[in-house]
């Protein structure tokens, strides 16, 4: 990658034009013992992995669909907290694109104006209480035309070509993110998460919001005041009382 001014992160990469997804095949490359900060690219993934068995469209050469495989020594339950990690790295390089500015939806999501560019996948395999790896894969939407955008998706999804002022190189992009992720990760390992926690509240669009909260076994309305420093999102509801959720297993729009 060309413009790399990573320390560690992405010295190795693993690049394809096509595969199913870049997690699998960044946790296949994991279980085989590849070494920590490998970066897994694809031009094309034929099977993109969302949350819950959700897909992720990945048009050849049109968005950054990247894996990067960590070995944290941190605990299992502080892993989700990546994804917080990944989304801060990834709106810090869009957002120096003239005319751009993304943020961050609670918890995998950046938008841009309003629609999603980016989404991130963080998966972990975790053994005796201790992470054995994590894959945090992200997937950038850079030019992908309207025309070939899924029916489906074309109310919602966004490009970073649609908005910015100025051509993009996705060679750069990468590099761009990796250098961020690397100095993000870095502060996690040497100060923990808090000052990584802080940060992505200046990013986050989320933050001070009145949400609708799609959980399975109930749905309310609140405001989403604060996330806590498990990363969990802190909803108030209208009566008062304080909800915490948990990604996965909800849906959160604006009210
Ligand atoms: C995500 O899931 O947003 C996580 C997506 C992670 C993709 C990266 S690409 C590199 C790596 N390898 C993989 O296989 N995955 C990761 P979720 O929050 O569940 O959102 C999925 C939903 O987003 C889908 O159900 C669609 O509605 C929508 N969607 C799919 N493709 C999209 C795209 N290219 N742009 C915008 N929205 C999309």
């Amino acid at each position: 990658v060309a413009n790399l001014k990573t320390k560690w992160l992405g010295h190795h990469i693993h690049y394809c034009e096509l595969t199913t997804s870049t997690n699998e095949l960044a946790k296949r490359l994991a279980g085989e013992g590849c070494e920590d900060g490998l970066v897994v690219i694809a031009e094309e993934q034929n099977s993109g992995k969302g949350r819950l068995s959700r897909g992720w469209f990945s048009p050849f050469a049109r968005g950054v669909w990247f894996s990067v495989v960590l070995k944290p020594p941190f605990m299992p339950q502080e892993a989700s907290k990546c994804t917080l990690l990944a989304a801060i790295a990834v709106v810090k390089a869009v957002n120096k694109y003239k005319g751009v500015q993304a943020s961050i939806k609670w918890p995998n999501d950046v938008l841009l104006d309003g629609k999603k560019l980016v989404g991130i996948l963080t998966e972990m395999s975790a053994e005796f209480g201790r992470i054995n790896y994590i894959v945090i894969g992200t997937g950038i939407n850079v030019n992908v035309p309207k025309e070939m955008v899924p029916e489906e998706l074309r109310a919602t999804a966004v490009s970073l070509a649609d908005v910015a002022r100025e051509p993009i190189s996705r060679v750069e992009l990468l590099a761009d993110v990796l250098g961020y992720m690397e100095e993000l990760y870095e502060k996690v390992l040497h100060e923990g998460f808090k000052p990584v926690l802080e940060e992505w509240k200046k990013y986050s669009s989320t933050l001070g919001q009145q949400v609708k909260v799609i959980a399975p076994d109930q749905t309310y309305f609140g405001e989403a005041v604060d996330i806590d420093e498990d990363g969990l999102l802190m909803v108030k509801r209208e009566d008062g009382r304080i909800e915490k959720v948990i990604a996965g297993d909800v849906s959160i729009r604006p009210a």
